[in-house]
């Protein structure tokens, strides 16, 4: 859709979603009289910076029903965050949500060259968490053959894979390269299964993860994003020229902002990222600040579609690590790993002494590494201390550790251990 007729067709979607929250979600409508906005101020996308933003903490206080915007008996489904602490996030849907969700997620498949053809196996977790539900519900759409397989369970993923000749597989990025790594060791090569793509997503990974992912299982990796909060997977997804994600915003209106003062930035700025979902019915959240920091543009792409794309997330702002003061991505770390030619099984543990922040990383040697002599290792060791130290400016403490002794992630990897938080 050229941009002026999308841009219509968000304000007019817009106008309608700000009256039905400011009638049924009384929560947000005391943000906006606080604010002092009423939906007649609202009167299209130009205005959408007059209204309050929504963050999670918002979501924990009206924890479990505040911000429900139609009756319970019209919702059919609920789904929540992975988050292990704290009060979760719990989102509504009704069937019509149900179904934008899956056109969403429909979209991405198509993008990475589904079709009815194709069988698409559903590796995310089933549950609660939103990634198998959603990609199972795309896949059906598409009309390929789906494969519920849900997380874990290697063996049998890989007898289904093979058997069944999968052609797209749907997990975590993480999860697909320990797949990869798996089907090395039963003495499978790249070419052996039928895989053609991958939808990778739920956590942020590195182009260099990325190259590492399509040379193990011989495909092509595409990203996908999503959060709880907006419906889960398919918000946005990469097409063939993998050159940032596309965002659905016919349905979720994107705006880069500062994290500190909320000022919404121009195009290509690195900020937070913020959504409107447009077309939600149960749970349609309006400015709702996702922390994951990235970078939005409107740059002409070669596959036609006309919707902006975001930068691969770095990360959330609240994934950031403050060590001697200086900003660190764990994805920075990785970059530098996959670069100096180690897989990507790492953890980072981060502490304090005598008064200072400690850095240590711990990353698994591959089987042909680890015959390496002692003092081979402790080459390789300061070497890649190095290599970290030019990239971050800080000096981290690299542990080269034997093979498989870095636990594996079916799901979200859990790569940080942040000490100075557990002694609070
Ligand atoms: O992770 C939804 C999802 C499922 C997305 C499957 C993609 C595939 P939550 O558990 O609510 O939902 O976590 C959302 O995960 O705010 C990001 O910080 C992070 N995230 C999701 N996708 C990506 C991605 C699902 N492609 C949070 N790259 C988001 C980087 C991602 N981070």
């Amino acid at each position: 859709m050229p941009y002026e007729q999308l841009r219509q067709l968000q304000s007019e979607k817009l106008v309608k979603q700000v009256k039905h929250v400011y009638k049924n979600v009384p929560y947000y409508r005391d943000l906006m009289q606080k604010k002092g906005v009423t939906p007649e101020d609202i009167r299209g996308v130009d205005d959408l910076y007059k209204l309050p933003f929504l963050s999670k903490a918002d979501l924990r206080d009206t924890y479990p029903y505040g911000m429900l915007a139609v009756p319970l008996s019209e919702c059919v489904r609920i789904q929540s965050t992975s988050g292990t602490t704290g009060k979760r996030v719990i989102a509504y849907y009704t069937q019509h949500d149900i179904d934008l969700w899956e056109e969403c997620c429909a979209r991405a498949i198509v993008a990475a060259g589904g079709s009815k053809e194709d069988i698409v196996q559903v590796c995310y977790g089933y549950g609660l968490f939103t990634g198998g539900s959603g990609l199972h519900g795309g896949s059906h759409k598409v009309g390929s053959l789906t494969l519920p397989m849900s997380s874990g369970n290697t063996e049998r993923q890989i007898q289904f894979m093979m058997d069944l000749k999968s052609t797209i597989l749907c997990c975590t990025p993480s999860y697909a390269a320990y797949l990869g790594e798996s089907l090395k060791e039963r003495g499978y090569k790249p070419t052996d299964n039928h895989l053609k793509a991958g939808i990778f997503g739920a956590e942020p990974w590195t182009e260099e993860m990325r190259r590492d992912i399509e040379k193990s299982l011989g495909i092509k990796a595409y990203d996908i994003y999503g959060l709880t909060e907006t419906s889960g997977p398919g918000v946005a997804f990469e097409c063939e020229y993998q050159c940032g994600m596309h965002i659905n915003e016919d349905h979720f209106l994107a705006e880069i902002i500062d994290p500190d003062t909320g000022e919404v930035l121009p195009e290509g700025s690195r900020g937070e990222l913020v959504f409107t979902s447009l077309d939600k019915e149960a749970f349609p959240l309006l400015r709702y600040r996702t922390r994951d920091i990235t970078v939005l543009t409107r740059e002409k792409c070669a596959c036609g579609r006309t919707h902006v794309r975001m930068k691969k997330p770095m990360g959330r702002s609240d994934d950031m690590l403050i060590i001697r003061g200086v900003n660190v991505f764990p994805s920075q770390i990785e970059t530098v790993l996959i670069q100096e030619g180690y897989a990507p099984n790492y953890r980072i543990e981060v502490d304090r002494a005598n008064n200072s922040d400690t850095l240590d990383v711990y990353v698994e040697l591959a089987p042909e590494q680890f015959s390496d002599t002692v003092s081979g290792i402790t080459t390789r060791e300061r070497a890649l201390a190095g290599a970290i130290k030019t990239m971050l400016g800080i000096n981290p403490v690299v542990h080269l550790v034997p093979p498989k002794t870095i636990e594996r992630s079916e799901g979200k990897a859990v790569r940080v251990v942040d000490k100075r938080k557990l002694h609070d």
